[in-house]
């Protein structure tokens, strides 16, 4: 089999890529190791930036968001038994984001193809990608039982951060930056309508806690627990038990409760891996780069990393000049690393380490109160959420 991009999984960053390319005429073959309802329903991410909701409508894939999606001008903070409104739009000149998950962003992305794009194999799963420094790429795979060979003219790699891409970086050319933080997230999902009608992010000396939703019926709520957490030795009652002791606010907020249809636990870590490319070679997504979910970064970047290699593959197939496709790495890293930096604050200023000290407390408070209390820090917070511009 040949083609002009191999694509090496189809999350977000796999599923929009090829969209992207069949927008602007290039041809892909998008290989994923899992099958169609696996990818369709893994829980995951559920906000989207401004700018991903742009690029999703202007790839003509974002008619069930529209319809379907909820804007959101804002979100809570809740510390010491207060809530504080950040108002989104108010502080970054009209910006705000969308509550759609990304369970419906994959389906929405793998009707179209299916109907309009090029090959999308499920399980099948890439071995390795061999020659990425040279002119020819080649992705090894396996589908349907047997060993097949994709011959390409560009390899990306958005097989998540498990994936296999990037063992094709060689490991002197590379530098990894890594961090891990000793607890992780409960999620669950719950029948439910949400219990505030925007997202709410709690700060609490039990640690944090976040109530956010999938539907006007569906809640989605996380809880901060020690790394390697079981989420099977957590019952359903103490967990609501626990929610709502974080979110205990003075003025008789009340939580509702309802039934729990699914739990699991996220560990929580940083990763970015430079470069982000290699010869043909090129690394989008979770497959480059790990976000703790607080900020609630991952699937914008993978959007934004897409948006990066389609304008500049564009480039060079209309100009002749790799001038874009030199720059994809830093273009990228740059935008990333700010998302790392802003997911790391959020995760500091709202989760409480098991061994923090007293001193450590009262510094998070006084952060909490700086955002609350100053234009200035609250402005930087809602620049950081609804998203730094592509370049
Ligand atoms: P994905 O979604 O992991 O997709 C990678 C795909 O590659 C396939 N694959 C292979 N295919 C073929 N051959 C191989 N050898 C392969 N190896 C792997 C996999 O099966 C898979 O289908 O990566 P992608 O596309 O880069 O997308 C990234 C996002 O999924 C991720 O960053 C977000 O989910 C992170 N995230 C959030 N991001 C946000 O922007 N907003 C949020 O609110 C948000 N909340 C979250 C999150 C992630 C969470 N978890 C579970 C980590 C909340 C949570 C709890
Ligand atoms: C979610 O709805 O899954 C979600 C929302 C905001 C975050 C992380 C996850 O920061």
């Amino acid at each position: 089999m040949r083609t002009t991009v191999g694509i090496i999984g189809a999350g977000p960053a796999g599923l929009l890529l090829a969209r992207l390319l069949h927008n602007a005429g290039i041809d892909s073959v998008v290989l994923e190791s899992r099958d169609r309802a696996y990818v369709e329903h893994r829980q995951r991410a559920g906000i989207l930036e401004q700018g991903t909701v742009d690029v999703l409508r202007a790839a003509g894939a974002g008619e069930r968001m529209d319809r379907e999606g909820l804007r959101h001008d804002g979100i809570e903070l809740r510390f010491d038994r207060r809530r504080h409104r950040v108002d989104f739009p108010a502080l970054t000149g009209g910006r705000s984001v969308m509550v759609y998950a990304q369970t419906e962003v994959c389906k929405d992305l793998i009707a179209l193809q299916l109907k309009e794009g090029g090959p999308l194999l499920f399980e099948a799963e890439a071995l390795a990608v061999e020659g990425a420094g040279g002119d020819a790429p080649r992705v090894r795979f396996r589908h349907e039982g047997r060993e097949d060979v994709l011959e390409c003219s560009y390899v990306v790699g958005c097989d998540g951060s498990w994936g296999v891409a990037r063992k094709a970086i060689p490991a002197e050319l590379t530098r990894v930056f890594e961090r891990t933080y000793p607890f992780g997230w409960l999620g669950i999902l719950a029948d439910v309508p949400p219990s505030h009608d925007e997202l709410v992010y709690a700060r609490h000396d039990r640690g944090f806690a976040l109530l956010s939703m999938r539907s006007p019926v569906v809640s989605r709520l996380y809880l901060q627990v020690p790394e390697g957490t079981d989420a099977e030795a957590w019952a359903d009652e103490e967990i609501w038990d626990e929610l709502e002791r974080r979110f205990e606010t003075g003025d008789g907020w009340r939580l509702e409760r309802g039934p729990i249809t699914q739990k699991s636990v996220t560990p929580m870590r940083s990763h970015v891996h430079e470069p982000m490319r290699y010869g043909r070679l090129f690394l989008a997504g979770d497959a480059a780069h790990i976000v703790p979910p607080t900020g609630a970064k991952g699937l914008n970047l993978a959007v934004g990393d897409v948006v990066t290699f389609a304008r500049a593959l564009t480039y060079e197939q209309e100009t002749g000049s790799a001038e874009l496709l030199d720059a994809y790495s830093e273009t990228c890293l740059r935008r990333v690393w700010q998302a790392e930096r802003f997911s790391y604050e959020m995760t500091t200023l709202l989760h409480r380490p098991a061994d923090a000290t007293p001193f450590e407390d009262r510094i998070q408070l006084a952060r909490l109160a700086r955002i609350a209390g100053a234009r200035a820090a609250e402005q930087d917070l809602a620049e950081g959420y609804t998203g730094f511009p592509l370049e």
